[in-house]
């Protein structure tokens, strides 16, 4: 609160008059996951104040006409805002007029969304404050707020990104067949051929020899050595030989959540170096239910960041929103096929979300 009251007499000068202090939550979902925030109202009196003393004369005008003291591009977005205001306050009075008592019935707005996967717990919390009935001329608008607070329970992004002269190491969990390696292989290519940067690959995938020939392939095509590692002493061996890289994308069995023993194993390979960043890669084509067991089982994996594969084979995306409302982790990145290195891009909330109302 100290912080904020004093950015406050940074911004508005000693005189400034704090009127009223509180604390809020803010962001996360819907209120489940909010931060707590400071918010500080205050006032400063710029009738009193001789104009000399003004350098910042356009942002506190002494005389009430906006129109000669704020910015031309300011004004534009203020009027613009008001447009949006007003039209919205037409559309709530609307709607209260036109559908008195009617909210008994189920929202289109929650059968658009439990249509597309989403559980009806996460639907209810997306659709709250919104009318069960509207008019057609007003779906457009609903779907857009819509999309809006879906990508807003999406903005935790976090893609890999590499620092010179710091060797970042990301590892990839999850069950077999989610896309692993080819989306390593994607990663590998990305980062060496596009962007230049120096990359190491290792595996402990070491249970099939056409898993280890996968990786080698696309190791020798990209131009990226491959180490192949069976215990954690050789895996920290193996980033140790690595340190000057830039980036160290470790592959691994895929481990089936249902057996313990596999994923305690691939706990004993993560733990030997605390600064890997686990990807839990999870299929969009899973049903919701399994993909919740996997991220429970591999939770001793302390993964931080959810990838998810195959969007371009999923009826449906809905499993994202549903995974982030429970486990609140971060995204990195999304695969859309199997085209290495094309098909994969770092999520993006917005595009997301849209996809995620396909109707
Ligand atoms: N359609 C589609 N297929 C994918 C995608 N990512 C991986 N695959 C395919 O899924 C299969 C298993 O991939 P792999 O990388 O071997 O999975 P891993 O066992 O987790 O390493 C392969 O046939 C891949 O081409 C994707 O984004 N879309
Ligand atoms: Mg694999």
């Amino acid at each position: 609160m100290q912080e904020a009251i004093n950015q406050v007499k940074t911004e508005l000068g000693r005189d400034a008059v704090i009127l009223q202090t509180r604390r809020v939550k803010k962001g996360g979902f819907f209120g489940l996951f909010a931060k707590e925030q400071f918010e500080v109202m205050a006032a400063i009196d710029n009738t009193q104040k001789p104009a000399a003393q003004q350098p910042n004369l356009s942002y506190y005008p002494t005389t009430p006409s906006p129109a000669k003291t704020v910015p031309p591009s300011e004004n534009q977005e203020i009027l613009a805002l008001r447009q949006d205001v007003s039209t919205l306050k037409k559309l709530m009075e609307h709607m209260v007029i036109s559908f008195p008592g009617t909210a008994t019935r189920v929202s289109p707005l929650i059968e658009l969304l439990t249509a597309n996967d989403i559980e009806s717990d996460v639907a209810q919390l997306l659709t709250q404050g919104l009318p069960a009935t509207f008019e057609d001329s007003q779906t457009a608008l609903l779907q857009e707020l819509l999309k809006n607070r879906i990508s807003g329970c999406l903005k935790r992004v976090e893609p890999i990104i590499p620092e010179a002269g710091c060797c970042k190491i990301a590892a990839f969990i999850g069950s077999t067949g989610v896309g692993k390696t080819t989306t390593i292989a994607k990663l590998a290519a990305n980062f060496a051929l596009k962007e230049g940067r120096r990359v190491a690959l290792i595996t402990a995938d070491t249970y099939r020899i056409a898993a280890l020939e996968q990786l080698k392939t696309y190791g020798d095509i990209i131009g990226v050595p491959l180490d192949i590692v069976y215990t954690p002493q050789e895996l920290r061996e193996a980033i140790d030989r690595h340190r000057d890289k830039d980036l160290i994308l470790l592959d691994t069995a895929g481990r089936s959540p249902k057996n313990q023993q596999q994923v305690q194993e691939l706990q004993a390979l993560l733990a030997i170096e605390p600064a890997i960043q686990v990807h839990l890669v999870l299929s969009t084509t899973t049903k919701y239910s399994e993909a919740v067991e996997a991220v429970e089982r591999f939770s001793g994996c302390s993964p931080t960041k959810f990838l998810f594969t195959k969007v371009d084979e999923a009826a449906n995306i809905g499993t994202i929103i549903n995974l982030l409302h429970r486990f609140p982790m971060a995204l990195s990145y999304i695969t859309t096929g199997q085209n290495v290195p094309d098909d994969i891009e770092i999520a993006d909330p917005q595009k997301l979300a849209n996809l995620m109302l396909r109707s």
